[in-house]
């Protein structure tokens, strides 16, 4: 080692001194902003004489996720720290996105939607909201639509995630928590049916109630088209046809019906339909549901039969199941299982829509879908308007009625009757259905606002850009899976001008002259108004508090009173949400594909998600530590499919649909059925799959086809000579006319 002189080393002492006197760290408490699970996390910021940087680490305090957390919260703050994060409101001119002031970002905003709404009507001017906004926001995106802007047209991504699940529970239980039983029961059941449900890559930190489930005997069984990181965990693993899960369900309810596993107690005592339904099971035949399902007869029986017998049982679905057109009558289908059985409201006795955005479960509680008023109230019921027009201070005819589903709106634009949109933390051009449509859509509106932490594919289209902000910024409160309201604190500053969302709702308010009910000091003071308004309704979250939920690390809702515990399992007293106590067997009757295969399109094209990314990718893409694992979008395709296709591993494939087509890196994987392709849709314009996906909607949900439509792939050498035939075609036909 080389001595250090004296001065060298005077020097040296004096620099270590001023570095330590530097160095510190700063440590607070907050969630992960990705899935449903909402693990907490301890956000370090280390800071040193040179720099400052951050560091995650997981809660090990968190009753839940118990100090686990996956690569996509470890890696969280990447993107909200990120440079690229908006900084200013931009404000379209002569083509380009310019900054400019909130100033003259709001006054330009409150001329040219008073403009609109003058010449075109209230309804003309439509709202577009996310589930990945506190609750907080998602009420007051609501009271801003109704309130401030009188129109009808708001709704919000959640359409695409939870609105079938929502739907079926509505009507079979008459009440949507995700949901019934906390996760911790999983430890104490004894059989687990995981349908259309990818919890190893989408809510990766419950997968630990997964394993310790098996390990306390519980027999598990799976239910999807492909092997994954959950079927693999599972005893049984049904690989069914996409779009066949209510037949298949029918095929389970037909063994458990004749092998005497429904408990008729229950079925008498709780439920309403038993009739009807066994009269429809009578026709059911197991040979048939097979060949429809390509589920063979002896799976069906031994699931059923495991099912069917156990001494308790959880059964799960998630978008597999629900993202088609009959996803209603899909979850209906499978709680017939669990109400047959009986296996619901007591310890280990549950059901469970596994939600998937970070509130997904409370954004859809709160009033920011088409239909509804905070508390899970209905805009169309006459006492329930009454109720929230009292708490808003207006009369009740000046509520506003019922709007369309998400995906409507587009048609509806591209119609001329809506103007504008208005989108807080969404990316509808990449994650609609038949995405070209719905950026033609976007592209004819007169005035398209996009508020977001980043200059994303819909950002790109707007004419006023507003910067919001992200998790670390914005306080407030986020309803999770298990229907555990919690709080999340700031820990950061915001970058730049940006502004809390929350903030940004009221100043546009304001722009519109709407100052009385909107100016609200903090986060917590909209929650108390949240809590009156959702007093007596289905979601009642009027005895839950800032205090409350931080020390007792969240609260389950219903909580109707300060002084008691939120409702942690629910149906334990015997009696379901509809006035006379019972829940709603409901025979399905015979499902359809939305859009059958044929000779030009002959396999079924499914999408998802994978563990890296999150939603349109967004956050995700940006972040280096995930982008470098998954790099870009692939089809998943059998080995035997692809030969058949005339595929190599490792070339790039054409998919085409009816409405679009892409080009695609190819995976080989003998973990997918080979009339079925899958590709993951975290990714936008030429690499955006939804420009494929179709549209066709669930007429109670409003949930579109995400999971099965039909394609054709092809290598592309092979596609331009089929393109060249499509133009023939198209030729042929101008000259017949
Ligand atoms: N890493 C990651 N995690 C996420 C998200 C994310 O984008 N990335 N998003 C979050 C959100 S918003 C959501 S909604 C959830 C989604 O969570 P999941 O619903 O679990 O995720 P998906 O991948 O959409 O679909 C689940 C499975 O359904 C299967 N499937 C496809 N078609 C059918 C069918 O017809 N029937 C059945 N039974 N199964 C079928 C697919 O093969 C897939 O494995 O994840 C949340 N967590
Ligand atoms: N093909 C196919 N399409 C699907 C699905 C599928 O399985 N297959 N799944 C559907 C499902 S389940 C969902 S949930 C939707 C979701 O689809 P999107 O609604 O598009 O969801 P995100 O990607 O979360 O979009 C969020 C946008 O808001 C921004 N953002 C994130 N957090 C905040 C915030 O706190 N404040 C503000 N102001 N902005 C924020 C992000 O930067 C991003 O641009 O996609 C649906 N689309
Ligand atoms: S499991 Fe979900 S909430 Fe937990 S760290 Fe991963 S993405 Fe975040
Ligand atoms: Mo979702």
């Amino acid at each position: 080692m080389r001595e250090e002189s004296g001065l060298q080393s005077n020097f040296l002492d004096h620099f270590r001194d001023l570095a330590s006197k530097y160095s510190r760290t700063e440590t607070a408490l907050s969630q992960c902003p990705y899935c449903s699970m909402q693990c907490s996390m301890q956000v370090h910021k280390e800071h040193s004489y040179y720099s400052s940087r951050h560091v995650i680490t997981p809660h090990k305090a968190d009753p839940v996720n118990q100090g686990r957390m996956c690569v996509k919260g470890m890696e969280s703050h990447t993107p909200a720290l990120d440079k690229g994060r908006l900084q200013t409101p931009l404000l379209r001119r002569n083509g380009k996105h310019v900054p400019v002031s909130w100033k003259t970002a709001m006054d330009w905003f409150g001329r040219k939607i008073k403009m609109l709404q003058r010449q075109y009507g209230k309804d003309a001017v439509s709202v577009y909201g996310g589930g990945s906004l506190t609750n907080e926001e998602s009420y007051l995106l609501g009271k801003f639509a109704r309130v401030a802007l009188q129109t009808r047209h708001i709704d919000y991504n959640g359409r695409f995630c939870m609105s079938s699940a929502a739907s079926a529970s509505n009507q079979v239980f008459g009440i949507d928590r995700g949901m019934t039983n906390p996760l911790s029961d999983l430890l104490l059941t004894k059989c687990v049916i995981l349908a259309g449900t990818n919890i190893a890559d989408c809510q990766p930190t419950m997968m630990a109630y997964l394993r310790k489930a098996k390990a306390n005997g519980a027999v598990i069984i799976a239910i999807d088209p492909r092997v994954t990181g959950t079927t693999k965990i599972a005893d049984l693993h049904l690989q069914l046809k996409p779009g066949t899960d209510a037949i298949l369900a029918s095929g389970l309810l037909k063994v458990i019906v004749d092998e005497g596993f429904v408990n008729e107690t229950f079925v008498q005592q709780h439920t309403t339909g038993a009739e009807e339904l066994l009269e429809h099971l009578r026709s059911i035949d197991l040979q048939q549901v097979a060949a429809i399902t390509g589920v063979p007869v002896d799976m069906i029986g031994l699931a059923a039969r495991a099912y069917g017998k156990a001494e308790s049982g959880m059964l799960f679905t998630a978008r597999g199941v629900e993202q088609h057109a009959t996803g209603v009558k899909n979850v209906c289908s499978y709680l017939n299982m669990v109400l047959l059985t009986g296996k619901i409201g007591s310890p280990g006795n549950g059901y469970g829509a596994v939600t998937g955005q970070a509130n997904g479960q409370g954004g859809r509680e709160h009033g920011q879908k088409a239909d509804q008023l905070p508390g899970y109230r209905l805009i169309e019921n006459p006492e329930h308007r009454r109720h929230i027009a009292q708490v808003w201070g207006i009369k009740e005819s000046k509520l506003p009625r019922k709007g369309i589903p998400a995906y409507e709106l587009f048609p509806a634009i591209m119609r001329g009757d809506i103007r504008s949109m208005i989108v807080l933390s969404s990316n509808p051009v990449v994650s609609n259905p038949n995405a070209h449509l719905v950026e033609e859509a976007l592209k004819r509106l007169d005035a398209l606002i996009v508020i977001d932490l980043y200059y994303s594919e819909t950002a790109k289209l707007a004419d006023l850009i507003l910067p919001g902000s992200s998790h670390l910024e914005d306080e407030g409160t986020m309803t999770t899976l298990e229907g555990r309201v919690t709080l999340r604190r700031a820990v950061s500053p915001l970058p730049g001008k940006a502004r809390l969302d929350w903030q940004i709702l009221c100043d546009m308010a304001v722009a519109l002259g709407k100052r009385k009910g909107f100016s609200y000091a903090s986060a917590e003071e909209i929650f108390e108004e949240l809590r009156i308004a959702s007093k007596g309704g289905i979601a009642d979250y009027s005895g839950i508090t800032y205090a409350r939920m931080e020390q007792e690390n969240g609260v389950f809702w219903p909580c109707k009173r300060e002084e008691e515990a939120g409702v942690v399992r629910l149906f334990e007293d015997g009696r379901f949400y509809h006035a006379d106590g019972k829940a709603r067997l409901i025979a399905v009757s015979r499902t359809l594909p939305a859009e059958p295969t044929d000779d030009k399109f002959p396999i079924i094209l499914t999408t998802g998600r994978v563990m890296q990314h999150y939603l349109s990718g967004v956050q995700t893409r940006r972040t280096p530590a995930l982008r470098e694992k998954v790099p870009e979008p692939f089809v998943q395709i059998h080995p035997d499919t692809a030969r058949k296709c005339g595929l190599q591993e490792g070339e790039r494939a054409r998919l085409v649909s009816r409405r679009g087509e892409i080009q695609l890196a190819v995976r080989f994987s003998a973990d997918i059925r080979t009339d079925t392709v899958f590709v993951p849709f975290h990714w936008g314009d030429e690499q955006c799959i939804n420009r494929l996906t179709l549209p066709t909607m669930d007429p109670q949900s409003g949930m579109p086809s995400f999971k099965a439509c039909a394609v054709r792939v092809e290598p592309i050498h092979a596609t331009i000579q089929g393109e060249e035939q499509m133009e023939d075609e198209k030729e042929k036909v101008v000259a017949y006319r």
